[in-house]
């Protein structure tokens, strides 16, 4: 008896400290998963060179620890690539402009500067380029201030010259680009144009991540060209917000993918799918018309109509009046598709559109405060609470 007592007072004992551990595990599981339910999942979506990786980068910079020193170097690569790719794509574009257009002189490099554009155009059709010396940087320079490259730049729409172009041409940066000792700034980083693949995330908190009030979310930052695309579908499920990129200044410009295809109709093709995807009933979506610094610009100069679906556009002024009727006109365009393509019994989902500039932290930040309050407030409406 006694030894049956002490052996059950053995097994309880035993059985007592495994309902412990197993109450621990559950205890565990049941915090990381309401850990898990309060991590808030958000899609960066939209066409190649929308600007999502840029956005993706200002989150990094402004709520996460940035950029060491090493990642900053790990850029220094990506910039010289794409300083040699413009100047090759500048370069053969005037060459072809100076054969085929009707005032084909304007095209014709100064007869000095031949020697330099086969050269850099050489170079720029390796497979992998050598680190921008002085000497290069000088060649570049040179070349860039022909007036036959001016003229072609001019023409950058039609031949796939990327936006950053202009930056790391222009203010001395080529000297100190090819510094020896040289190391991307922020602001390089921001600039430096790398198509994704794949996909990328960070988790983060905007109010810090001391802060037990903040939402979590977790980004993810995927490629926008065509055959990126087929990987986005993975990531579907479960997602709070799409924050979808639209590159507004691209209207008068086509697809690096295809030559024929204007990149604003891709756009507006690409958000009526995202739109209509059935996992998206209950997901809200954030609109960035982004790049609005390059299409203020541009508008006073190209046409909106330029774009097939703004062809209805009516200009009704000029300067900056002009500039913001424009751009009530596309917001109108989108605000419309999302209704189109938005079925009746979905229409309680968010929808709120931002005008940004993703190279502009203190607008991404407020921006992004922004997103964060609605999807604060939403969440409480969706538990009884507001
Ligand atoms: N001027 C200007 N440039 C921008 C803006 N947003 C992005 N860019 C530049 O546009 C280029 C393309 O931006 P990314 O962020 O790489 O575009 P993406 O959408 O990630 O492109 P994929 O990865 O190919 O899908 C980069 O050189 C950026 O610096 C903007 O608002 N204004
Ligand atoms: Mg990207």
């Amino acid at each position: 008896m006694g030894l049956l007592c002490s052996r059950n007072r053995h097994y309880n004992q035993a059985d007592a400290e495994e309902n412990a551990q197993t109450a621990e595990i559950e205890r565990r599981i049941e915090q990381e998963t309401k850990a898990e339910k309060h991590i808030q999942k958000l899609l960066l979506l939209g066409a190649g060179e929308s600007g999502k990786s840029t956005i993706f980068k200002q989150i990094k910079l402004l709520f996460q620890t940035g950029f060491d020193e090493a990642e900053l170097k790990g850029y220094i690569s990506v910039i010289h690539a794409n300083v040699y790719q413009t100047i090759k794509l500048l370069h053969d574009g005037s060459k072809e402009l100076a054969q085929s257009d009707k005032d084909s002189s304007k095209y014709v490099l100064s007869s000095d500067n031949k020697e330099i554009g086969e050269k850099l155009s050489e170079i720029g059709g390796r497979l992998e380029y050598p680190r921008l010396t002085k000497e290069l940087a000088q060649d570049i320079e040179t070349l860039w201030k022909d007036p036959a490259i001016q003229e072609t730049y001019a023409r950058g729409n039609e031949l796939q010259v990327p936006d950053c172009a202009h930056y790391f041409m222009e203010n001395e940066n080529l000297q100190r680009l090819s510094d020896s000792n040289y190391v991307p700034t922020k602001e390089d980083v921001l600039y430096a144009r790398v198509r994704t693949t794949g996909v990328v995330e960070i988790q983060f908190s905007p109010v810090g991540e001391n802060k037990k009030s903040g939402e979590v979310y977790r980004l993810f930052d995927v490629g926008g060209q065509r055959n990126e695309r087929r990987k986005w579908i993975h990531l579907f499920e479960g997602v709070t917000a799409v924050i979808f990129c639209a590159a507004i200044s691209e209207y008068d410009q086509t697809l690096f993918e295809d030559d024929n295809k204007n990149r604003m109709m891709e756009t507006k093709e690409l958000f009526e799918w995202v739109l209509k995807q059935p996992c998206f009933e209950k997901t809200s979506f954030m609109l960035f018309l982004n790049k609005f610094d390059i299409f203020e610009k541009k508008v006073l100069k190209v046409p909106l109509n330029a774009c097939e679906w703004f062809k209805d556009y009516q200009p009704v002024s000029t300067g900056k009046q002009e500039i913001e009727h424009a751009y009530e006109f596309v917001k109108k365009k989108f605000e419309e598709m999302y209704f189109q393509s938005t079925a009746p019994d979905r229409v309680d989902r968010v929808f709120k559109i931002y005008r940004t500039t993703a190279l502009d932290q203190k607008l991404v930040k407020k921006t992004f405060k922004l997103v964060d309050e609605t999807l604060r407030r939403r969440n409480l409406f969706e538990a009884g609470l507001l």
